[in-house]
């Protein structure tokens, strides 16, 4: 697999905040704990594409909003934010030399945080980033792929994949109070601890998912159903109301 990451924003303190209160972000401390999630990721058999810091653009180490990247081509989004629009430009760049691209166009917006793929279903959260027209619009570009693009309802947080993802073959780790489990037929689900409603994002890659140390109450509940964890120190990036699938674009090589 391969796995494009950027360096954190020296201006990560602009960041946009939707359901989070500002709070002083350590600088030092969150190069260090990206640092730390590359090299997680180095471990699971990635080989890790390190794009270099946008200082203008202070959610820039979000990389995952800004495209779908699929086996047989990509989709550059077209974020929701209109302070992280510019973003896509150096993302198109690095990825056109590995896929086909097609994008996501005005006036509809759409961030890649919204977007679960399981093999061929794609669920998109309809969100405050990502609306109606956009979701058509994806439809149209992977439908002759065989995906389907199935549309959900988010409620109370920024994105259909800080309410869910995914731990396993036939498994996801949810907060019902964000979404409904209904959308997901078929799925066995885990819940998020009570105390810990912003734990539903895990990053699975291979058999293992990258998780986050801050959410204890939650990974004890994924590691009791046997699934394997490698986890991160994610404290800084969480306050900007990032997560570990925010960090990486996926892709097979
Ligand atoms: C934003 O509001 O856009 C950033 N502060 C956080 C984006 C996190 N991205 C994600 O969960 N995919």
């Amino acid at each position: 697999m391969r796995a494009i990451t950027r360096e954190i924003s020296p201006n990560i303190k602009d960041c946009e905040l939707t359901h989070f209160r500002r709070e002083a972000i350590d600088l030092p401390l969150a190069y260090k704990q990206h640092r730390q999630y590359e090299d997680a990721l180095r471990e699971l058999g990635c080989e890790v594409m390190a794009l270099a810091a946008e200082p203008d653009f202070p959610d820039s180490v979000f990389v995952e909003d800004t495209a779908l990247v699929f086996d047989e081509l990509a989709i550059i989004t077209r974020p929701g934010a209109k302070s992280r629009r510019p973003e896509t430009q150096s993302i198109a760049k690095a990825i056109e030399p590995f896929r086909k691209l097609q994008f996501i166009k005005s006036p509809a917006t759409l961030d890649g945080g919204d977007v679960l793929t399981i093999d061929k279903q794609i669920f998109i959260g309809r969100s405050s980033r990502t609306d109606t027209l956009a979701i058509e619009q994806a439809r149209t570009i992977l439908a002759p792929f065989g995906y389907d693009v199935r549309s959900v309802e988010v409620k109370h947080c920024l994105h259909l994949k800080s309410a869910v993802s995914r731990l396993a073959k036939n498994t996801l780790l949810i907060n019902a109070s964000f979404v409904d489990r209904a959308a997901f037929a078929g799925f066995d689900f885990i819940e998020v601890d009570e105390r810990e409603p912003f734990a539903a994002n895990a990053l699975l890659i291979q058999d293992t998912v990258i998780y986050p140390a801050d959410f204890p109450k939650t990974r004890m509940k994924i590691e009791a159903a046997g699934v394997q964890v490698e986890v991160v120190e994610m404290s800084e990036l969480i306050k900007a109301e990032g997560a570990v699938t925010c960090c990486s674009l996926i892709f097979r090589r």
